[in-house]
């Protein structure tokens, strides 16, 4: 709690689009009350500030950054004129000369720091609580079941508030469609509408929030209904689509087949396409580098990866993510 009680002057607060970007964000914004802070999200769909955003990160005296882990280059660009705090749960170096406050990277057990949002609120020294859990309900969906360290909370919570598991995945789905439909300014208003708000029926009843839901609803079902290709052990589907549903695409077919899953997203850019693949057993770290050797924006977690890269150079890629995928369950390589 420390670090944040010292900050001084004009902050800005950086946080992932997603639930646990913006209940991480929640969390910290009335620690920061007592300052001038700004919120921003990144464009949505890069895991690295562009040079306006960068440029616009100067003249702050503190940035704060949430739930997402950005190029160390990034981090050391904003350092050089403001104190840099970064809470994070996602895999990739310790970056020297800021606050980089990640268990997970420091050989924590994930299970035990299941979202950005959890690994904030203890930080703070709060008990459990809607935003905590929201994050991590909204990084695991219903996976976090059989998180025995986490889970038991979670129950503890719902019983005591009248809410069930389901309450919860509408209030990540509604909070999601802000990003998922492409609504930067939505995103940025949500943790501040948090705020505002009075609890669990305040969110679930949102009037743009369930709008955008349904959009999204229809178009994930028209994405799984495309016939999806097997190859070896790993399942592979190419879409089109301007919404930001890759990940979500992604969990569902990896979740539903129970294999290895690739999806290539062609609608996103002009002139990139975006690659999403979750593992069921293997540790992704190695393919995560690989990406980053060949110079794409990449990243990821230990089960998951998610890339931007030239349209040219997506078959290539895609070939090598699924030689190492099927490599790895044929019992080659562990
Ligand atoms: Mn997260």
């Amino acid at each position: 709690m420390q670090e944040l009680e010292a900050l001084k002057g004009r902050g800005l607060l950086i946080h992932h689009w997603d639930t646990d970007g913006i209940c991480s964000a929640r969390l910290l914004l009335p620690c920061l009350a007592e300052l001038e802070v700004d919120t921003m999200t990144p464009a949505l769909g890069n895991y690295f500030l562009t040079g306006e955003e960068l440029e616009a990160g100067r003249g702050y005296d503190f940035v704060v950054i949430a739930d997402m882990s950005l190029p160390e280059d990034n981090i050391r660009h904003l350092a050089r004129s403001a104190k840099v705090l970064i809470f994070d749960h996602h895999l990739g170096r310790v970056i020297p000369g800021v606050f980089h406050h990640n268990p997970v990277i420091r050989g924590g057990n994930p299970d035990r720091h299941p979202s950005a949002s959890w690994i904030v609120n203890e930080y703070l020294g709060q008990p459990v609580n809607l935003y905590a859990l929201l994050g991590a309900v909204g990084d695991h969906e219903h996976r976090i079941r059989d998180n025995d360290l986490v889970y038991p909370q979670i129950e503890d919570f719902c019983q005591q508030h009248r809410l069930t598991f389901h309450h919860l995945m509408d209030m990540v789905h509604l909070l999601d469609a802000n990003y998922k439909i492409g609504d930067r300014k939505a995103v940025e208003r949500a943790p501040h509408q948090l705020l505002a708000m009075d609890g669990p029926r305040d969110i679930l009843d949102h009037g743009e929030w369930n709008r955008s839901r349904k959009k999204l609803d229809r178009e994930m079902k028209r994405l799984l209904g495309q016939p999806v290709e097997q190859v070896g052990d790993t399942m592979l589907l190419k879409m089109n689509t301007p919404y930001n549903l890759i990940s979500a695409v992604t969990r569902r077919l990896a979740w539903d087949s129970g294999r290895d899953t690739v999806v290539v997203n062609t609608g996103f850019f002009d002139r990139e396409d975006q690659i999403y693949v979750r593992s069921t057993r293997g540790n992704l770290q190695p393919l995560i580098q690989r990406g980053k050797e060949r110079g794409y924006r990449c990243g990821g977690k230990k089960e998951v990866l998610g890339a931007i890269l030239p349209r040219a150079e997506t078959g290539d890629f895609v070939a090598e993510i699924l030689a190492f995928l099927n490599e790895n369950h044929s019992g080659g390589k562990t």
